[in-house]
């Protein structure tokens, strides 16, 4: 079928409910609310993980838009391809280039796939990469990946992990990307916006995007919102945007809630909050108040 004929196919839910995601998987709600800001045509490819599991058990698909699935490490080159092969059938008269847009877990973002990642940025290619961000490697079993918030216990962390989160918007920004945002599902409309910019921006653009996971994080399924919502509130997720080396936060905490508020709601760090780890706990406060002065003085010093 042409691409321009597969935009008849859109106008639906692009994931639809037949799939088999944990209840209150943040992962899943953030993909919807993406999927219905994008504006077809589209192409979306997906590394392994979750996102991937539960959405295409075989023979099956919850999918209602084109999508790719490959391996673990190499989404961003697939889309390169992708990419490169529909400027060639634009050139040809016969399909219309359009943005790709990758969708993959952190660990083939912020771990092994980083390097297919940072080639398709550096060759400038025409795709959007959204990475929802649970943290950790939950298809597999909860392992620990660079994305892991110090402290958090994992199945390769059992005393909690003692590394700090990679910082991968500076990253991008180092790329040379034109626009690197974060997004909660909780502020859906800042989260769609950015999607319709991101996609509307010629060049690789990225969104990071946080989604709590009750299954790995070990919390109630109810609580998933809420939790995206503290996160943001205790500046351990800051919300804002890189316009060509630009800074611009959207949600200016100047009274940010404890960080105890989001850490005992969940199992993952249920040990930070026992008197004998409160060296833990500090170090934990010491790295959430290192990003959000970090981002100001970024602020200060490149406006948006
Ligand atoms: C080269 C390679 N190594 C390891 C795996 C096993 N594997 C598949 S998915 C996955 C974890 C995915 O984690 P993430 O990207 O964070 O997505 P999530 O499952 O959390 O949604 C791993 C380790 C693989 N498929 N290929
Ligand atoms: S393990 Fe986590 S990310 Fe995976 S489907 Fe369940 S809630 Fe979603």
């Amino acid at each position: 079928m042409p691409i321009s004929k597969l935009a008849d196919l859109y106008g639906r839910e692009g994931l639809s409910p037949g799939h088999s995601a944990c209840q209150g998987c943040g992962a899943t709600i953030a993909v919807r609310q993406v999927l219905l800001a994008a504006e077809p045509p589209y192409i979306v490819v997906s590394p392994t993980g979750c996102l991937e599991v539960i959405s295409t058990p075989y023979p099956f698909t919850a999918w209602r838009v084109p999508w790719v699935h490959v391996a673990f490490e190499n989404a961003a080159a697939v889309a390169s391809g992708i990419e490169a092969a529909l400027n060639v059938l634009e050139r040809k008269g016969i399909g219309r280039r359009h943005k790709v847009i990758v969708i993959g877990g952190d660990g083939g973002t912020f771990d092994i796939g980083l390097q297919a990642l940072s080639g398709a940025f550096e060759r400038g290619h025409n795709i959007l990469y959204v990475c929802y961000d649970n943290e950790a490697y939950m298809n597999t079993g909860i392992q620990r990946s660079a994305a892991t918030p110090p402290g958090s216990i994992t199945t390769t962390t059992p005393a909690g992990k003692r590394e700090r989160k990679k910082d991968i918007v500076s990253i991008l920004v180092g790329h040379g990307s034109p626009y690197v945002a974060t997004a909660s599902p909780h502020l859906w409309k800042d989260l769609t916006n950015k999607v319709r910019k991101a996609q509307s921006i010629e060049g690789p653009t990225f969104l990071h995007i946080i989604a709590p996971c009750p299954r790995g994080w070990y919390f109630d399924p109810h609580l998933t919102i809420k939790l995206a919502k503290l996160a943001v509130e205790t500046r351990i997720f800051p919300i804002y945007e890189v316009e060509n080396g630009r800074y611009r936060i959207n949600y200016l905490i100047s009274r940010p809630r404890p960080v105890e508020d989001y850490l005992r709601l969940q199992n993952r760090f249920a040990h930070l909050l026992r008197p004998e780890n409160a060296a833990l706990l500090e170090e934990f406060k010491r790295w959430v108040e290192d990003r959000w002065s970090q981002l100001l003085k970024m602020a200060e010093a490149f406006p948006a």
